[in-house]
């Protein structure tokens, strides 16, 4: 060593070793590290008087790495003003923390393949911990194990559900399924995006998903677990139809919110409520999407493809007939008893159900007539999808099976796959001038309830992005957003209960604040910052991109949500299942 380097050596271990184990919130990553070879940023999110910033060894023994923080940039979302540790060059795989001179240093996190493995399985997890009807034993569990939930073998028919088959009060089963959030109720058009997610994951992805397993009690039995997962969901789903006319009910719920309590201490009466539009069509992307994938297991699940699709018919069927039912709560509670106060899930606009339930019955049915249903749908905009806005699950699942249509159709597919690339190279265009380097954030108004499911979902778009085209810089914006949720924020939290150093710990959970355990139940995605802040509940900071609040009160940004849950299993098995053919890794 020259005596020059030997100096810089010895100055830096003594900086190094005075710094020891004082961790600083103020500079963010993620907190599960880095792919060998994709872009690496940390943010600093307080001011320093240095320039320089560290690589140190876990042991924070040794500098690996010294960089150049960059100049000062003003946080579109917040009054935070960031700075930039970009170690992109530095490829040794092992395990570091950056160290910034008057700061401390920062979590540890590594660099590896297969970086991403651990929420990538967590998240696909967190669904089995969602589980209503059946016990979650250790062996699965762990020590969140605990006692079936709600058994729903006995719901009622709600009066707003009321039909001459079904008067007020009968009794039907509607059991299993999972609980959509922090609270014990089972909505239908949310688990209509959640499935709709998963099994594109699947299909999207199905080589890497075949071999991927949870540790479920289905595991091993010639079924993918992703879909093990969501076939549990499924059949619950399944019994949310009203077999004489093929209407889906709304919801399975209480008639309000259970209190605090460990799922199924409450017995108070359950019920299916209102058949809707938009249930009916969710209802019947779900089934048709399903019906096709599950005809690949038909030797494991005899007859459960065909089910589907005469389910997804006849859901079909009911909507031409019904194509306006709107689930307005309040209205219904004018008319009917009991009030209904649980999760409203109250779309009004039923062209994406229509366009998004007609292409997944198009794809597995291969029947023209549905075609015709999808004009209006290739002449509008592109639009991020959420529970209320499922036009893009139509896109992706038409994009994604291209292949197998006429030419002319193919022809019209062109245009959804130029607007859903224009749509993505926004995103790309903005992550420069994004203080923290993310996809997210590209408008304030990407900060509502279910951000980090915002977050989720645009790393979907540019995936597809990707698919289409082939341009890694599709794939590492949708890294940015994964970055965020690991803890890459101006929070500073990883958002997945369970993963990286400093992570929610008191999400809006029932179980996980009923249970005793000091860690909240594992994989769960919390919702995310939200200034909204219609919990009311106590927040530190309310700018839109800090607004969050590590408290179980806070319900608008802390809360736990099948849907948020959904893009994140899509986007964290995406990067896993891509980061050798993109160059992350090798
Ligand atoms: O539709 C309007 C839009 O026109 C307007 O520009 C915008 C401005 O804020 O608001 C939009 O409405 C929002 C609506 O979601 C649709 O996105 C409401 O403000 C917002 O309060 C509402 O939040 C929903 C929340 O329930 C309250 O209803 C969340 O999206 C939804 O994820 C959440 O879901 C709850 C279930 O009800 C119950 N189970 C838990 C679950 C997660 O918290
Ligand atoms: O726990 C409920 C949560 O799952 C919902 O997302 C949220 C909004 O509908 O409502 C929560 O329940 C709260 C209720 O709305 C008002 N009283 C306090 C409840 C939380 O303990």
């Amino acid at each position: 060593m020259k005596l020059k380097s030997r100096l810089l050596f010895f100055s830096l271990f003594l900086y190094v070793t005075s710094i020891a184990q004082k961790y600083s919130d103020k500079i963010s990553l993620d907190q599960l590290g880095y792919y060998p070879k994709a872009s690496k940023i940390a943010v600093v999110t307080d001011s320093v008087s240095t320039s320089e910033f560290f690589i140190v060894t876990a042991d924070l023994k040794d500098t690996v790495y010294k960089g150049l923080l960059s100049e000062t940039k003003q946080s579109n979302n917040s009054s935070l003003k960031t700075r930039i540790a970009d170690f992109s060059k530095f490829q040794k795989k092992g395990s570091y923390a950056i160290a910034i001179p008057g700061l401390g240093n920062s979590y540890f996190f590594s660099i590896a393949n297969n970086i991403h493995h651990a929420v990538a399985v967590a998240s696909l997890k967190g669904f089995y911990y969602q589980r209503v009807s059946m016990p979650l034993e250790k062996k699965f569990a762990g020590k969140w194990a605990r006692s079936a939930g709600h058994p729903d073998t006995a719901v009622y028919v709600h009066p707003s559900a009321a039909s001459d088959l079904r008067p007020t009060g009968t009794k039907i089963s509607s059991s299993g399924g999972w609980y959509d959030a922090g609270d014990y109720n089972k909505y239908i058009v949310n688990s209509g995006i959640t499935m709709g997610t998963l099994f594109s994951a699947y299909e999207d992805f199905h080589s890497y998903f075949d071999t991927l397993q949870t540790n479920i009690p289905e595991s091993g039995n010639h079924i993918p677990d992703i879909l093990n997962e969501a076939i549990y969901n499924l059949r619950w789903m399944l019994t949310m139809q009203d077999p004489n006319d093929g209407g889906v009910y709304h919801k399975c719920t209480n008639a309000a919110f259970d209190g605090m309590v460990m799922p199924g201490v409450t017995k108070l009466p359950r019920y299916v409520v209102q058949k809707g539009t938009a249930a009916s069509l969710d209802f019947a992307a779900v089934t048709a999407q399903a019906s096709r994938i599950i005809k690949h297991f038909e030797e494991q699940l005899p007859g459960l493809a065909d089910s589907c699709l005469s389910a997804s018919l006849k859901a079909w069927t009911w909507a031409e007939k019904n194509p306006d039912s709107v689930y307005d709560q309040n209205a219904m509670n004018k008319k009917f008893e009991p009030k209904i106060s649980t999760g409203a899930y109250g779309d009004r606009h039923f062209d994406d159900e229509k366009f998004w339930a007609a292409t997944e019955l198009f794809i597995t049915t291969n029947d023209a007539s549905y075609y015709k249903n999808l004009e209006k749908g290739f002449q509008s905009l592109f639009t991020l999808p959420s529970w209320n806005n499922v036009q893009a699950l139509g896109f992706y699942s038409l994009k994604r099976h291209e292949k197998k249509f006429s030419q002319s159709v193919q022809s019209d597919l062109q245009i959804i796959k130029n607007k859903l690339t224009q749509f993505a190279d926004v995103y790309v265009a903005h992550i420069s001038d994004n203080a923290f380097k993310t996809v997210i954030g590209e408008n304030t108004k990407d900060f509502i309830w279910g951000s980090n499911g915002v977050a989720a979902n645009e790393s979907i778009v540019l995936i597809n992005a990707y698919m289409i085209t082939k341009e890694k810089k599709y794939i590492d914006a949708a890294l940015s957003n994964l970055n965020y949720l690991m803890g890459s924020n101006a929070t500073g939290y990883c958002f997945v209960t369970g993963i990286g150093t400093k992570s929610t710990m008191h999400p809006h959970h029932r179980q996980s604040v009923a249970d005793g355990i000091v860690e909240p139940v594992p994989g769960l995605l919390a919702g995310g910052p939200n200034p909204g802040r219609q919990d009311h509940c106590h927040y530190d900071f309310v700018e839109p991109e800090t607004a969050y609040s590590d408290i179980d009160c806070a319900y608008a940004s802390n809360e736990i949500a099948i849907n948020w849950n959904a893009p994140l299993v899509y986007l964290a098995n995406a990067m896993e299942a891509l980061q050798y053919e993109v160059g992350f890794s090798k």
